[in-house]
């Protein structure tokens, strides 16, 4: 280390640190100056085939990315992946000092079509001692375009950019940042884990099923397993706003969401402003139509066969199920993605600029028996859409090598139907039995979350959900990975917390389904040690798909 810390003098110098002769310096400087030189190393260096650390830097006080501020000292790593000629996988790596380091690597996701870095959760890993690394998944979102994350220009004609979002792009910015971990600590990462929400849920699964060796173990949720269904179920829902904006505005979510809460918050047996599980409540939204003379408090009937569509989900004119609807309860998040300016999210430009390719095409004229066969069969590059975006329930792998996957939802979440992910559970535990599921892969639903956070519920449980009330493995998903990787105490049920300024203000067992809640009837509704994870009383009214 001495040596090396010579050899490159000149970026201490650069960093303003005086060159002292190494005797002369405290344990402590000589430290740094080893991260120091260690980091500068880095730059220029070939880390993985076609791809480069274009640059590293020693921040000893820290630096600010993308707005997020980092007050601890790390050297920066950024680096570039070109796979094909039309390839620009933009990555970052952030190392914490080799004091510091807990010995493990962490992933972080991304949202949206997203073409960004994650700095915040890379500053959470950092603090606690991780290496950590985010990816731009292949292209950068064009912040003026009002769509942002959601926007689909950067896949126009551009094949091999889909396939790098798809899934290439995280799998070799993975592969290169562990390159980088072990060239800068002399030595590879312990455990690796990979922490998500949304899009970074749908490539999280794409690890794990098609890089099984690349991640230990996995904390994502609202993840869309199937992408091309996700844009179905997007245009589907957006239909409505995309024929009549009065259809889906802030107002009539607002009423919406406000009286079937009312009407349904009661089927889980507690009045607190959340349905516990939205596949109890089947209460049609007819019955908020307004009456003769009423004006207030209630929905036109544009906005009652709106409310219907959503929840409905996206058919055939067969009735085959395309995406399962939006469930009751999640109507707060209706106006962002399913109404407004922008109906429909990132499906708003899908079809026209990524699958289709054909700038005249309108998401309102969407054939949902002609167009979804049609797109599922598109050509990408060597593949189909279907092969590049979807994924699958074969998990074999990952679980044959002891990965553990933590998986989770809200159930108010408005932009990926919990429906799905539910979907994707049942699917995995068919395929392997109850028991074998439960040893690598465990699914959590938080009653009253919306997407990847917020609502009325006990959303607060770390990963990418709010930030846990307690720093420990009941607590927070992050600390019950870890702990499940290197202890093989698999989590059973998290305590998770609502909280209102800054504080919380009751807590919730969330449990591993499908077992759900059960208030013991005794105490505070508010204090989780009241309730109890059983597996749900009687049979839930017919569901879709
Ligand atoms: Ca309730």
């Amino acid at each position: 280390m001495k040596n090396t810390y010579l050899l490159v003098s000149a970026s201490a110098l650069l960093l303003g640190s005086a060159f002292y002769a190494t005797h002369d310096a405290t344990p402590a400087q000589a430290a740094e100056r080893g991260d120091a030189a260690a980091c500068a190393a880095l730059a220029g260096k070939t880390i993985a085939p076609d791809t480069v650390i274009a640059r590293a830097a020693w921040s000893p006080d820290g630096d600010t990315v993308g707005g997020t501020k980092v007050t601890v000292p790390f050297c920066r790593v950024i680096g570039v992946a070109t796979p094909t000629a039309d390839s620009h996988i933009g990555f970052e790596v952030w190392l914490p000092p080799m004091s510091a380091w807990n010995g493990k690597f962490r992933g972080e996701g991304s949202g949206g079509s997203a073409g960004a870095l994650s700095p915040g959760p890379m500053r959470e890993a950092l603090v606690a001692g991780f290496a950590t690394m985010s990816t731009d998944n292949g292209h950068l979102t064009d912040n003026k375009d009002p769509l942002g994350g959601s926007a689909q220009g950067w896949a126009f004609k551009h094949p091999e950019k889909m396939i790098d979002w798809a899934w290439r792009a995280l799998h070799l910015s993975t592969v290169a940042a562990k390159a980088a971990v072990k060239t800068f600590y002399g030595k590879p990462s312990g455990e690796s884990y990979f922490i998500a929400c949304s899009a970074g849920g749908h490539h999280a699964l794409m690890e794990a099923t098609r890089f099984p060796n690349d991640y230990d173990g996995y904390v994502a949720g609202a993840a869309p397993w199937k992408w091309t269904s996700l844009m179905f179920g997007h245009t589907w829902n957006a239909n409505p706003a995309l024929r009549d904006i009065s259809a889906v505005t802030a107002q009539s979510s607002a009423i919406l969401n406000r009286r079937m809460i009312a009407a349904c918050d009661e089927l889980d047996g507690v009045k607190d402003g959340v349905i516990a599980d939205p596949r109890r409540c089947t209460v049609d939204p007819v019955e908020f139509q307004c009456k003769d003379g009423q004006t207030a408090d209630c929905l036109t009937p544009v906005q009652v066969a709106a409310a219907r569509h959503i929840y409905h989900g996206a058919t055939k004119s067969d009735g085959t199920f395309l995406m399962p609807g939006q469930v009751r309860g999640s109507e707060e998040g209706w106006p962002a993605q399913n109404g407004g300016a922008t109906p429909g999210g990132s499906s708003m430009e899908f079809w026209k600029l990524t699958v289709f390719q054909d700038a005249n095409f309108k998401n309102v004229d969407f054939d949902f028996d002609k167009d979804s066969a049609r797109a599922m069969t598109t050509k990408v590059s060597n593949s189909t859409l279907a092969a590049t975006y979807d994924e699958t329930t074969n998990l074999d792998a990952f679980r044959k090598r002891g990965g553990k996957f933590i998986f989770f939802q809200g159930w108010a979440d408005s932009v990926i139907t919990p429906l799905m992910d539910v979907d994707y559970t049942n699917k995995v535990t068919a395929r392997y039995g109850q028991d074998k599921t439960d040893d690598f892969f465990r699914f959590f639903l938080l009653p009253g979350m919306g997407h990847c956070g917020g609502g009325p519920g006990y959303s607060h449980i770390g990963g990418a959900t709010g930030a846990p009330i307690k720093d420990d493995a009941d607590h927070d998903m992050v600390k019950a990975l870890d702990r499940w990787v290197t202890k093989k105490e698999a989590p059973s049920l998290f305590i998770g917390a609502k909280v209102q300024g800054g504080k919380p203000v009751a807590t919730r067992p969330i449990c591993r389904y499908p077992l759900e809640a059960r208030y013991l009837g005794k105490g505070s509704t508010g204090e989780a040690a009241n309730f109890a994870c059983r597996m749900p009383e009687g049979k839930f009214p017919p569901q879709p798909m």
